[in-house]
């Protein structure tokens, strides 16, 4: 045996072409059977005559139609939409004071991954930007073996106990009697549950804020949620839980633009992903770790194995250890996206359960599902099979590949020659941690699990004046969906409990009084009165336009100057401006300046950006201003709080779009904008210097949304 672990190293160069030798392409090649016979006619089926019955012996219409036939497989019963990018983890600094995992040793060592980002409620071809959890499941495919980090974006979850997850799953999805309403959480079954399960209203306070709505997979976070430990080589154990913190920052739709999208485009957030890829912006997170000492378990007031509390960061910091880059599409949807196969408890040596009883019920939950949807050798396809070689006495069954050559299938042996052999520690082989458990076998809930008001409390007194405005239009918006009486009066009587004012404004809407409180104040913990910073999304990285979208409103008889200065400084800056008009085709500017258009107003609508800016030029302006639909543009955009700016003439089309505060025809030298501009809404009159002009709009672009004008 060679290597540190007792097989073969890996180098670098079968790290990368782990997939390379299941590839097939087409190129220049014949079409063939699946027996590798050449097919030399495909379109028509074999018949008695041109005009009579097809014949049974035709072996190829026979095979192309039964496997069509059995081109699907069952769908994920939860988050079944999903998306999905290779890409490399690195460790910044050894970890080995922590953990054994060889993965964190090195800084030198790329481990590569596979993400599956989804949805959790909708089926798997409902639209991206719904109101929902995200999925964030990372595949390590490291030299000891696979490591599956099954996280979410949230990081908390709706139940405590694992034996409730198939109550939430068939409370939340479409109802059973008309299979309605898709992809949504705004039902009379959710809100049932959830109205009945007061242990998930601090889950409920993330998943009607905006992080339920992201802009992009590459701006929101992911957590593990569960306790995990590490355990370094002296044996010494850590709980720990997991982070991902995005560099371009977190940042999230409106509600309305979210709903709108869902119609326009419904792969938004997967299109996203991946024509960032494919133009090299690559999604980047940073991996953290919060630790918490073994002797520290019951020092604080919430329990660190109860999986609807956070781990405060005042308390417990995040410490950051590394980076992941995710920068190559799959190759195939099916094959990778669709078959790849995560489990919690795909750990490597240094990486250990606690006793969370959700996740405890996660460990047997996801092997179960893979065999039921993908079959019992799930882990020889080629998106699943670990860098790490595989030795064991498992046999057959469906599908099997491998083909096992040892006359042996049992341990011990000596035919076989004892192989394979057991792996000591020393040599890698996995050693369970010693938890000491002395305790009587009982069905029940923890006391130190009873605490479902503090942090949900927390929650609302942690986040901005816009965030809770549009927590509060959001439970508005789902309640009032809700058709019984009696549940939303049983969801105020949860909401008072967290907060009497957010109660008293969603109670506006939703025509039931707020009651009483039922929640003595004394069942609030300190947590209820304390705020953590990091909830808030207000604070979040605001200082990069990378990856922003900005449409360029324009026709015939722009500002070539001005068009082209803009888009320039704007794609230097790392954003993608687009240039939209009535028509696609080529625009020509005063200057003789020649564009193509990329998107019509039709198919590149304001929800499609994330800026507009919109060049002078008398005639451009003027056959925008007579458009309907460049008028809804400025104005969608004004609504969705996104950053505008309009040099010259352009301020024309603001003025036309009712736009407050711009009040003038023409183009001003020294009007006062400075109001606009606290909103995001940057105006270049005569005499602007265009750099700094430029400059502002970036700015105000990487602010995201300008909430203030709500
Ligand atoms: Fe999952 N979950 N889950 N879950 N989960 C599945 O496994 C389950 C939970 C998460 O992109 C299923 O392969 C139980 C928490 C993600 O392929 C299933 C419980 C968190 C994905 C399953 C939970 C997650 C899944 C469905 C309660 C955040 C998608 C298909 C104890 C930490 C992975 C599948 C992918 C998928 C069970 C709760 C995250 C049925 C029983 C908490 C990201 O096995």
């Amino acid at each position: 045996m060679t290597g540190k672990n007792g097989h073969n190293k890996i180098d670098e160069h079968s790290k990368q072409n782990n997939l390379e030798q299941f590839q097939e392409s087409a190129d220049g090649e014949y079409l063939t059977t699946n027996q590798g016979l050449r097919i030399n006619h495909t379109d028509d089926s074999l018949k008695a005559g041109s005009r009579g019955p097809t014949l049974m012996e035709d072996f190829h219409f026979r095979e192309k139609i039964t496997h069509f036939d059995h081109e699907r497989i069952p769908e994920r019963a939860v988050h079944a939409r999903g998306m999905a990018a290779h890409g490399y983890f690195q460790v910044y600094e050894s970890m080995a004071e922590y953990t054994k995992a060889g993965f964190l040793q090195d800084p030198s060592v790329t481990t590569p991954v596979f993400v599956r980002f989804s949805t959790v409620a909708g089926s798997r071809g409902s639209a991206d930007t719904v109101r929902d959890v995200r999925g964030f499941a990372t595949k390590f495919y490291t030299e000891d073996g696979i490591f599956d980090l099954v996280g979410n974006n949230i990081p908390v979850f709706f139940i405590q106990d694992a034996i409730k997850f198939p109550d939430v799953i068939h409370a939340v999805k479409p109802e059973p009697h008309n299979e309605m309403p898709q992809a949504a959480s705004a039902h009379d079954t959710f809100w049932d549950f959830i109205s009945l399960m007061p242990e998930a209203m601090h889950m409920i306070m993330w998943v009607m804020s905006d992080r339920a709505l992201p802009r992009s997979v590459s701006m929101m976070e992911g957590f593990g949620v569960n306790t995990f430990r590490f355990v370094n080589a002296e044996g010494k154990a850590r709980f720990v839980k997991f982070h991902w913190k995005p560099k371009l920052g977190v940042h999230s739709l409106v509600w309305d633009e979210a709903q709108k999208i869902a119609g326009k485009d419904a792969d938004f957030l997967r299109r996203d992903l991946w024509e960032g890829i494919e133009m090299g912006d690559y999604p980047e997170y940073e991996f953290g770790v919060q630790m918490i000492e073994e002797a520290d378990e019951l020092k604080f007031s919430f329990d660190p194995l109860d999986p609807t509390k956070i781990w405060p960061e005042a308390e417990v910091p995040v410490k950051i250890i590394g980076k992941m880059t995710l920068n190559r599409n799959p190759d195939n949807f099916f094959a990778e996206t669709e078959q790849v196969a995560f489990h919690p408890g795909h750990v490597v040596s240094g990486i250990d359960f606690s006793n969370d009883p959700l996740l405890q019920g996660r460990l047997f939950s996801y092997i179960d599902t893979q065999i039921t949807r993908i079959g019992s050798n799930f882990a020889e396809l080629p998106i699943n099979r670990p860098i790490a070689p595989v030795h064991n006495n498992q046999r057959d069954g469906q599908m099997r590949h491998t083909i096992n050559k040892s006359r042996t299938s049992y341990f011990p042996n000596s035919l076989g020659g004892g192989c394979p052999a057991l792996a000591p520690e020393s040599a890698g082989g996995y050693v369970h941690y010693a938890e000491r458990i002395d305790a009587r076998v009982v069905r029940e809930r923890s006391e130190s699990f009873k605490d479902n008001f503090s942090q949900a409390t927390m929650f609302w007194n942690s986040i901005s004046g816009p965030e809770k405005e549009h927590l509060v239009q959001a439970l508005r918006f789902e309640l009032s969906m809700v058709e019984s009486k009696e549940i939303r009066e049983r969801m105020l009587g949860l909401l008072v409990n967290v907060d009497r004012h957010l109660a008293e404004m969603v109670s506006e809407e939703i025509g039931v009084p707020v009651p009483a409180m039922s929640a003595a104040p004394s069942a609030h913990k300190e947590a209820a009165t304390k705020v953590a910073p990091e909830i808030s999304m207000e604070k979040t990285v605001k200082n990069t336009i990378k990856g922003r979208k900005v449409a360029i409103l324009a026709a015939d008889g722009f500002n070539g100057k001005e068009l082209t200065q803009m888009k320039q400084a704007l794609a230097d800056a790392g954003a993608h401006p687009k240039v939209v008009s009535k028509a696609l085709g080529v625009i020509k500017g005063v200057d003789g300046v020649e564009v193509e258009v990329d998107k019509t107003l039709r198919t590149g609508p304001s929800i499609m950006f994330d800026a507009v800016y919109i060049p002078g030029g008398e005639q451009s302006i003027a056959a925008l201003r007579t458009m309907g639909d460049a008028i809804h543009y400025v104005n969608e955009a004004f609504k969705h709080c996104k950053p505008i700016a309009a040099a010259s003439e352009g301020v024309n089309l603001l003025a036309a779009a009712d736009i407050k505060g711009v009040n003038v025809k023409g183009v001003g030298t020294n009007t006062d904008y400075s109001s606009l501009l606290a909103q995001g809404v940057v105006i270049a009159q005569n005499g602007t210097d265009m750099d700094q002009f430029a400059q502002t709009f970036k700015e105000a672009i990487a602010q995201h949304r300008h909430w203030n004008r709500e």
